[in-house]
């Protein structure tokens, strides 16, 4: 595969959604870019009320590294998650990480997870940040909300039958072919279940996942979109998946 040569460096898109980060989205787009000329960002912004949109339109007329994607109609993390990697498999990039605009996923971690999933030795299509396995932790967070995580974790391993031990989380690096082999422009979750169709989708297609472990870091600056609402439905949709899966309609 071309991307063992070591005639060529693979190049690397990371694509950050974003909706109300413009706190966070300059400091963020400079700690990506310092890891070298490969690296390119798109932000993925959902026309944003608090302009943050406009912030991506500057750093991108000062950095041709750095692309935005503003969408003004189908609103979600999960659709514009989709519309940020079809983007860049369209423009023929080789690796597309993605990641929260908040800090919660801390940028010194690409390299380790894009060598990772370079590896030459041990093939994978996928690299999950994790909290779940060595070297990872979430100990940021109150009692009470890494409990839900750590039991949503359990439900979701358990309900779609997957061994990886960080279900949800949104720090992620995929080889191109891996995003082709799951068919990413087919998928349909337009919030943040994307995460775990994806990686069920992932797993179904037999892509190799591998876990890092990392940091997680509460959010410092803006809000979560997170709420109740889109929890609970997040748990309604794993069924769904499932039901899906056994069905042979995924
Ligand atoms: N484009 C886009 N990005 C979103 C949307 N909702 C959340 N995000 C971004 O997706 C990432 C994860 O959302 P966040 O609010 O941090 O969720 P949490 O990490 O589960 O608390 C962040 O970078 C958000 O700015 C949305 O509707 N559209
Ligand atoms: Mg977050």
């Amino acid at each position: 595969m071309a991307l063992s040569s070591p005639s060529r460096t693979a190049r690397v898109l990371v694509m950050v959604p974003t909706y109300n980060e413009s706190q966070n989205l300059r400091d963020l787009v400079a700690e990506i870019l310092r890891h070298g000329p490969e690296y390119h960002v798109l932000v993925v912004d959902d026309h944003s009320p608090d302009g943050t949109w406009k912030i991506a339109q500057e750093l991108a007329a000062a950095d041709a590294r750095v692309h935005l994607l503003h969408r003004e109609t189908d609103k979600g993390r999960g659709n514009a998650g989709r519309a940020g990697f079809c983007w860049g498999l369209e423009r023929g990039y080789d690796v597309l990480v993605e990641m929260d605009a908040d800090f919660s996923h801390p940028p010194r971690y690409l390299p380790v997870m894009i060598e990772r999933l370079l590896r030459a030795d041990a093939p994978v299509g996928l690299v999950l940040g994790s909290r779940g396995v060595s070297g990872g932790s979430d100990v940021d967070r109150g009692a009470l909300r890494r409990l839900i995580t750590v039991l949503a974790n359990l439900y979701i391993r358990i309900v779609l039958g997957l061994a990886v031990r960080d279900c949800n989380s949104g720090f992620r690096a995929w080889r191109a072919d891996a995003l082709r082999a799951i068919g990413i422009e087919h998928s349909f979750s337009s919030g943040p279940s994307i995460v775990q169709e994806l990686l069920y989708k992932a797993a179904r297609a037999k892509v190799g996942v591998a876990e890092i472990g990392i940091e997680f870091i509460d959010r410092k600056r803006g809000s979560s979109t997170l709420n109740m609402r889109i929890l609970l439905r997040g748990y309604v949709t794993v069924l769904k998946l499932r039901w899906l899966g056994i069905t042979g309609r995924l």
